[in-house]
């Protein structure tokens, strides 16, 4: 059987290079972005040779564009296998610097974002009795870091979620883990990808990489969450 799975914030960065090494891995998938960039990295994967590359527009922070997304999904491909919540947004600033709106904003695409795409997959993974979530958290969710409080605040309330939803779904036998990265060169915290000054950084192949192992583990394994840094970054263990 067709193994089919949605990316979210498959668009550029991380993502896109998660639907790449899922579309090389045999899946089909549908790719989700807030821009219309996702209907360009559609078709720039579709000419790597994967025909079935689906783009949706939508925000992850809107309950009826998730809906959505799963509709999509399940009229072009007929199942549901793996969710990556994958899309995000961070700043890095003094907290007494940070708006309200801004808290708000990286609150509603990366926890409320992953909260709204779990609830739209859940039915349908319940109703074929398997299926895997693997969300994209940060390693700041292990090692808390200074200016970043609100993106860190993000990030553990994904792993609390994970880890909750986790337990519920085991006996459907679905699986949710997380993967938690160091600092990867991407576009990330409005940076660009490929600078000098990142060349030590993970790759978003790194994280691809991870993505495909945890979603390809045998049906006994569970693989609940992979810390993942550049060698250059280093931690007070
Ligand atoms: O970031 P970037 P990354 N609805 O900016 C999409 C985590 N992480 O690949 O909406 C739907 O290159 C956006 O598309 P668009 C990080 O927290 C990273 O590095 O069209 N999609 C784009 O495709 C995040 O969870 C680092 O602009 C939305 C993508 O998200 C994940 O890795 C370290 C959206 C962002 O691509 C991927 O980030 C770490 C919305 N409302 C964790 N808002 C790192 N890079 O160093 C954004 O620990 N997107």
């Amino acid at each position: 059987k067709d193994q089919i799975a949605i990316v979210t914030g498959g668009s550029r960065g991380i993502g896109k290079e998660i639907a790449v090494k899922l579309a090389g891995s045999g899946m089909k998938l549908t790719i989700v972005g807030s821009s219309t960039q996702v209907s360009e990295t559609a078709e720039e994967i579709k000419k790597m040779g994967y025909a079935n590359v689906l783009p949706v527009q939508a925000d992850v922070s809107k309950e009826e564009d998730m809906q959505a997304v799963v509709k999509k999904t399940l009229e072009a491909y007929g199942s549901i296998d793996l969710l990556v919540n994958n899309a995000g947004l961070g700043f890095f600033k003094l907290t007494e610097e940070v708006s309200l709106e801004e808290w708000k904003k990286v609150f509603e695409v990366n926890v409320q974002g992953v909260f709204l795409a779990t609830k739209a997959v859940l039915p349908h993974m319940k109703d074929q009795k398997s299926g895997t979530i693997i969300n994209i958290s940060s390693d700041v969710a292990r090692y808390t870091i200074p200016n970043g409080a609100a993106y860190t605040a993000t990030k553990y309330a994904v792993q609390g979620f994970s880890g909750s939803v986790a337990q519920e779904v085991r006996e459907y036998g679905i699986r949710v883990g997380t993967i938690n990265p160091g600092m990867v060169d991407t576009y990330f915290a409005e940076s660009t990808q490929g600078l000098p000054e990142k060349e030590d950084w993970l790759k978003v192949g790194d994280i691809a990489n991870a993505v495909v192992y945890m979603a390809s583990a045998p049906k006994h394994m569970i693989i609940d969450e992979i810390v993942i840094h550049p060698f250059a970054q280093q931690y007070p263990i």
